[in-house]
């Protein structure tokens, strides 16, 4: 099939004004009545053709007349209608099967026959599964919806939009009717029915409307919901504070679903959430995971301004509403915890996600030029680096200035379907700035290498620093131009207080928008350390000549918290580098015995110590070798870490365990979370001195936790180092978590961790277990994923024999759910650059895979990884 492309976007020769749908729901069949009011562009003379995929019709009616055969055409997913008119009103009655539709897209069943629910799933293309529909998103509709079902067996009935009535119906069945008074593309629709309890809490916005908030769940898990409810007032709140949006129907339900491809949805009015991201209870969640739960419940509630009231014209836009979203999440969840640890999260993320993605065959703009399978593009680039060059357009304009192009963008756009343009002219038109060389960001893969020089004149006191930029090319795009490079900095002198630069201010923005470019700062009494791109103001890859010295300066006094980490990590890296090319310790003294100097003091977060105890991740040291070996990649930076370790001191480092563990509580506030995230940093160094000990530490921990937390931390010291006690502690933890899936899903995740070659053996036997299934995403991400796409050493064997499983893991799994399919295959990314022995092995088993009968997902994934 040839790929869609950006530049054949024509606008729908057929819109659809309303819709009415009525469902007869049934696990093994479901029918779907559906009755389109249809509007033809009068420029365009072409037939109505609707999207429709596996749908058995069943009747189908133009303007009350049954159809003659001869009056259309179903084939090829399209159903071409001949006679309609402007005006026109299609009837159609087809039948679909969700108990059988593994794929997680469109109607489907999820848990068991017995006792599961239906759930829709529809975007991006899913709708087409349900009914035939103009399935794309400038098609917006107003809704009316009618479920109909036995009321024994789903006695709960929902869709989107507001309550319009529910009754009885003979024969046990019962019905309920919402209407969506807002337009809307048809991905954002969903419907629910089942046996499901709920938590329901009043809510009046700023603007006086009262909202019921209603989160659903299946019974045994109701009482995990009450966190998610908190946070959902939590972002409601901080929407109309920071944006001054406000929710705008009467109802607001969120459902929590165990069989999802993704994280959550942001359908209107009724969003849904794969259980990891909605449930939480403090015996069997992490505070890393209840963080994730406010985010993610941020981050789809906010969609219901960028994304449902004003949506994207088409999926080429995607970031215009997952950019953004991810943006306002970053900022909610930073105001809610703290800015620097979050800046620092973020950031590790996209170097460990987004980074690798732009460098090798997956790349691709934030501004996709064309795709073969949408689903293969809700990628880090899309969210990740699209969030980042909305923050950097904000920081452009400041605060205020932000505001008002964030009001001005969503007053004209509300109701429509809009493009980057409309945002980028919108943010510009409010402040009179024109914000168009920004972009270029958008239409421009890879990540630009930032080099930077500085030169101080001591006889004319002045520091000249010079910027330059480069982006390696990428497929498809050989030539880069420069982009707009927002650098944010600061000076400091030798004694680390910061300079005073243009009028006083002690930070400032210069913009780098040409290949090369000096800056010269006057007045400057001595030679100074430059703390560059400081929070992180420019999604880039910076280089830097500095001194291990002067990273220590930046390290210990730098006052941007994202900056101190961040010279922690360059000294790390230069750390691993002199172990690696056996060129003597100077970096690698300067870092150990500055982090020393700084593990005692008072005044530092636990939390940041915790961060900048952390040396870059193997993926992040992978980005920046040839010939990549996985195996020699974990081995040295064990090493490098050894010798932080050695360096703080067994003594120290046991001290600080113990002192924490007497802190310990199971409280949630973020001086609590500090302390569990700093107690297993410090584990994981003692356990690489003095094993035995930490061991019996670990052992401790894992027995005597009150939180998740703490248990799976001593858990993971103790599986990843091979303790002697590990079995025994994971056995535990199985009995005592068998009936929690989410529990269950970390008992996999932790083993798949186990570094180098018996990584496989592990999750081959796992894969044998009773609780494993290749039909739960969450599962199959836990073990599957966990090893191949976040332990570098387990999957990439020198004999490939990962490579081999994976490949025939991929074969079976695309048959049931070519999403997640398509995901894993990901793991093979970089495949390219790994040395030439395991290369040639991922290539025969990526190459192997290709020549198989795959989806167009994972056809296309690995079709470019071949390229
Ligand atoms: N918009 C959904 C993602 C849908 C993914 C479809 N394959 C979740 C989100 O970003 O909020
Ligand atoms: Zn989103």
């Amino acid at each position: 099939p040839s790929p869609i492309r950006l530049a054949d976007y024509r606008p729908p020769a057929w819109t659809v004004a309303r819709i009415e749908l009525e469902f007869d729901l049934g696990i093994d069949t479901s029918e779907v009545h559906s009755r389109l009011h249809l509007h033809r562009d009068p420029a365009q003379d072409a037939p109505l053709r609707l999207d429709g995929e596996g749908l058995e019709l069943l009747a189908i009616a133009l303007d009350g007349q049954p159809l003659d055969a001869s009056a259309y055409r179903y084939r090829e997913n399209v159903l071409e209608v001949d006679g309609v008119a402007d005006g026109s009103v299609l009837e159609t009655r087809v039948r679909v099967r969700p108990a059988a539709n593994t794929a997680l897209e469109g109607l489907y069943l999820s848990g068991s026959r017995e006792r599961g629910f239906l759930l829709t799933q529809c975007e991006a293309e899913g709708f087409r599964h349900i009914t035939f529909f103009p399935d794309r998103p400038d098609v917006l509709t107003r809704y009316t919806v009618t479920l109909r079902a036995e009321r024994e067996r789903f006695p709960v009935l929902l869709a989107g939009g507001n309550p319009d009535g529910a009754g009885e119906l003979p024969d046990g069945r019962h019905w309920a009717r919402f209407v969506d008074p807002y337009p809307k593309p048809c991905y954002l629709f969903a419907l629910v029915a089942g046996r499901l309890e709920k938590l329901e809490r009043d809510y009046v916005t700023a603007d006086g409307r009262r909202v019921a908030l209603v989160i659903w769940a299946e019974p045994d898990v109701i009482e995990c919901c009450h966190y998610a409810m908190d946070a959902l007032e939590r972002a409601m709140r901080w929407d109309e504070q920071a944006y001054g949006r406000n929710f705008d129907l009467d109802v607001f339900h969120v459902v929590a679903t165990h069989d999802f491809n993704m994280g959550a949805m942001e359908n209107k009015g009724l969003n849904i959430f794969n259980a990891k991201y909605l449930l939480a209870d403090p015996d069997t969640t992490t505070d890393d995971e209840y963080r994730a739960v406010e985010a993610v419940i941020g981050h789809e509630y906010f969609h219901n301004w960028s994304g449902n009231r004003v949506t994207c014209r088409d999926w080429f836009q995607l970031s215009l509403k997952e950019g953004l979203t991810v943006f306002r999440e970053q900022q909610f969840s930073a105001d809610m915890y703290s800015p620097s640890l979050k800046r620092i999260d973020d950031v590790a993320l996209l170097r460990r996600a987004q980074f690798p993605e732009d460098a090798g065959p997956l790349a691709h703009p934030v501004r996709p030029s064309q795709y073969s399978e949408i689903n293969n593009f809700y990628t880090a680039t899309v969210y990740e680096k699209g969030s980042e060059l909305v923050r950097m357009l904000a920081g452009r304009l400041g605060p205020e200035g932000f505001r008002r192009g964030m009001d001005l963008y969503f007053e004209r756009n509300d109701g429509r379907a809009a493009t980057l343009e409309d945002f980028l002219a919108a943010l510009g038109q409010a402040n009179g700035i024109d914000l168009a060389p920004y972009l270029a960001w958008y239409g421009q893969a890879g990540t630009p290498r930032l080099s930077g020089e500085g030169h101080y004149d001591a006889a004319t006191r002045t520091y000249t620093l010079t910027l330059r930029q480069h982006t390696p090319p990428t497929p498809g795009q050989p030539d880069k131009r420069p982009l707009p490079i927002p650098v944010k900095l600061a000076l400091f002198d030798p004694d680390g207080r910061m300079l005073p630069l243009h009028e006083g201010a002690t930070e400032q923005v210069v913009v780098l928008d040409t290949q090369e470019q000096s800056f010269v700062f006057p007045g400057i009494g001595r030679a100074p350390v430059p703390s560059l791109l400081r929070g992180f103001s420019a999604p880039v890859i910076l280089d830097y000549a500095y001194l291990p010295a002067e990273l220590a300066l930046l390290l210990t006094h730098d006052t941007d918290g994202f900056n101190r980490w961040e010279a922690a990590q360059q000294l790390a890296w230069r750390a691993y580098a002199e172990l690696r090319d056996g060129r003597g310790h100077q970096a690698l003294a300067v870092w150990g015995d500055t982090l020393a100097g700084l593990f005692d003091q008072a005044t530092l977060d636990p939390a940041l110590l915790a961060d900048l105890l952390t040396p870059l991740s193997e993926v992040e040291l992978a980005e920046r070798e040839t010939d990549v070996d996985p195996a020699r990649i974990h081995a040295l930076r064990q090493t490098l870490q050894r010798e932080l370790a050695s360096r703080i001191g067994a003594g120290v480092l046991a001290d600080r365990y113990r002192a924490l563990t007497a802190q310990a509580s199971d409280a949630l506030d973020a001086a609590s979370q500090a302390r569990r995230r700093l107690k297993r940093r410090v584990l994981e160094l003692l356990v690489l001195l003095d094993a035995p000990a930490a061991h019996a530490f670990a052992t401790a921990q894992f027995e005597r936790a009150a939180t998740m937390t703490d248990r799976l931390a001593g858990l993971a010291v103790l599986v990843r180092s091979g303790a002697p006690q590990a079995a025994g502690a994971l056995a535990r933890y199985r009995t005592r978590h068998a009936d929690n899936a989410l529990a269950l899903d970390k008992w996999f995740a932790v083993q798949a961790q186990i570094p180098g070659e018996p990584a496989l053996a592990r999750v081959r036997a796992l894969e044998a277990d009773p609780k494993f299934t290749l039909k739960n995403p969450n599962r199959v991400q836990a073990l599957l994923g966990t090893w191949a796409r976040g332990n570098p050493s387990g999957f990439h064997r020198a004999d490939g024999e990962g490579y081999r499983f994976l490949a025939a893991r991929l074969a079976e799994l695309d048959a049931l759910n070519p999403q997640v399919a398509a995901r894993l295959a990901t793991a093979f990314n970089g495949w390219q650059r790994l040395e030439p022995v395991r290369r040639e092995k991922a290539r025969a088993a990526v190459a192997g895979l290709a020549e198989q009968s795959l989806s167009r997902n994972l056809a296309e994934i690995v079709g470019n990884m071949l390229k």
